[in-house]
């Protein structure tokens, strides 16, 4: 006989409607797809990829009222009704005053950064991510980054990876002068840490030093909804707090945020800058119409900002957040318990594998967590994502690679679209690439981009 569960299971708080099929592939075939793709995941076409675990970006499956609302879109050029519902929704649970909406997250992170960042200037963060501290250089500025050094460790079991080391913070700010600090960068849920989140204990603490020196906070509220799970569960005097309540205590500690709202808000594509500063949101509002669209619209057709409005209203639901995170940690601790090399704590958004650990005998500079996407990929037609030094890329200084502490492959898992089944297959499937690791040769680059080199970039295997 089996043996009795210990712990109650959990299930998705949904049924499905609509499916869409995916096609498994030969061996030989996936090898052809990823030569041609120059062993690069990006350049994979979707349709040969079987379980796409790429990223949670734009990938969520939207409900039955989302789908019903995109029908109500007002696609009135000025005005329109859906932007003054997704302005009260913004309001409602984040708690921001004044909202800029823009097609996507990065376009948020351009107008802040070239609004707030001078020539010189210096911006402190919670680990970099890729697009923010572009568009942080690209305004002149230099990214700091002032996470704990916990974060940096793959094995260090801290509940809080993201939290801001406040030394840090206080020392950089004390040697450039805060005048030089247009903002501290704070993400929640931080990707490239894992998709660690950050304790309100902290954020509470870097606020205070926010208000001794004058500095504003700047969030990047991508994943909050995901770090407000883990603060309910992890942090004392948080469990009977409901996720919105968390959520809004996070934004009422800062001054303003970007927003990706293609993960936590359900959508295909969508984003929006939100500010309490009148003043920066009339210099946004203005920005906006040059790189965006009018500022009732930003990037986003009518019907796309009723459906962020709606999938943000979702993406507080305790149901929902508790299944989603549940689905990653079933993933995470089928591979650890194969002792197969994880992040742990295991995040919110993915499987995060160490390919420091997975593929010793690879050198960082023969990028070993790229090999490992694309030999995931030819084993198994499984996508995931290099997050390592071909993310991290060049230091602008020295011209050499970054070669950050994290080499890793995220296995993301996009919201309410997989099954356990895919989650079992892909574990699997990882389980027999790590069985022949071995015999994994490194790649080289024999195509380079400027900016953001992991989108684009070409690679052959070492010989
Ligand atoms: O992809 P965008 O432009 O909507 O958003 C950029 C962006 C900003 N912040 C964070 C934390 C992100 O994760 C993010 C985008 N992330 C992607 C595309 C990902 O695959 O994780």
């Amino acid at each position: 006989m089996a043996e009795r569960p210990t712990k109650k299971s959990w299930a998705e708080p949904f049924k499905i409607k609509v499916v869409e099929p995916i096609k498994m592939t030969t061996r030989d075939y996936r090898l052809k797809c990823i030569e041609e793709a120059g062993y690069n995941t990006f350049l994979l076409k979707s349709e040969d990829v079987y379980i796409d675990l790429l990223t949670d970006s734009g990938t969520s499956a939207m409900s039955d009222h989302q789908w019903a609302g995109m029908m109500l879109g007002d696609e009135a050029y000025a005005g329109s009704r859906n932007f003054y519902h997704l302005e009260d929704v913004i309001r409602k649970y984040y708690g921001y005053k004044w909202i800029v909406p823009t097609h996507q997250g990065r376009a948020a992170e351009h107008i802040i950064s070239q609004i707030l960042i001078k020539d010189g200037d210096y911006i402190p963060g919670n680990m970099y991510f890729t697009t923010t501290r572009l568009h942080q250089e690209l305004a002149g500025g230099n990214f700091v980054d002032v996470i704990i050094d916990e974060a940096h460790d793959p094995t260090n079991e801290h509940p809080f990876k993201a939290d801001i080391d406040l030394q840090k913070l206080e020392d950089l700010i004390k040697k450039v002068g805060a005048e030089k600090v247009p903002y501290i960068s704070m993400a929640t849920a931080v990707n490239m840490a894992g998709g660690q989140p950050i304790s309100l204990g902290n954020l509470k603490e870097v606020r205070e030093m926010s208000h001794k020196y004058g500095i504003p906070i700047i969030h990047d509220a991508t994943r909050v909804a995901e770090n407000a799970y883990l603060i309910k569960e992890r942090e004392p005097g948080y469990q009977d707090k409901t996720i919105a309540e968390i959520i809004r205590e996070i934004c009422d500690l800062t001054d303003g945020c970007t927003m990706s709202a293609k993960k936590d808000c359900l959508v295909n594509i969508g984003g929006f800058l939100a500010v309490n500063d009148e003043e920066l949101y009339k210099k946004a509002q203005n920005m906006v119409v040059v790189y965006e669209g009018l500022h009732t619209y930003g990037g986003m057709a009518g019907r796309d900002m009723e459906a962020v409005a709606r999938g943000l209203e979702e993406s507080v639901e305790y149901e929902h957040i508790k299944a989603r995170i549940g689905q990653v940690q079933y993933l995470g601790e089928k591979v650890l318990g194969w002792d197969i090399p994880i992040i742990v704590p295991i995040g919110t958004h993915g499987v995060f594998l160490d390919a420091r650990r997975f593929l010793p005998h690879i050198d960082q500079d023969e990028f070993p967590a790229q090999t490992l996407a694309a030999q995931i990929f030819v084993e198994s037609g499984v996508r995931s994502m290099e997050r390592g030094n071909v993310s991290a890329g060049r230091d602008p200084r020295t011209g050499k690679n970054r070669r950050p502490a994290l080499e890793l492959v995220r296995l993301t898992v996009p919201r309410r679209v997989y099954t356990q089944a895919h989650m079992d297959v892909t574990a699997e499937a990882i389980l027999e690439v790590f069985d022949n690791r071995d015999k994994v040769k490194g790649l080289k680059f024999t195509y380079e981009p400027e900016y953001l080199r992991f989108f684009q970039a070409r690679f052959e295997p070492i010989t």
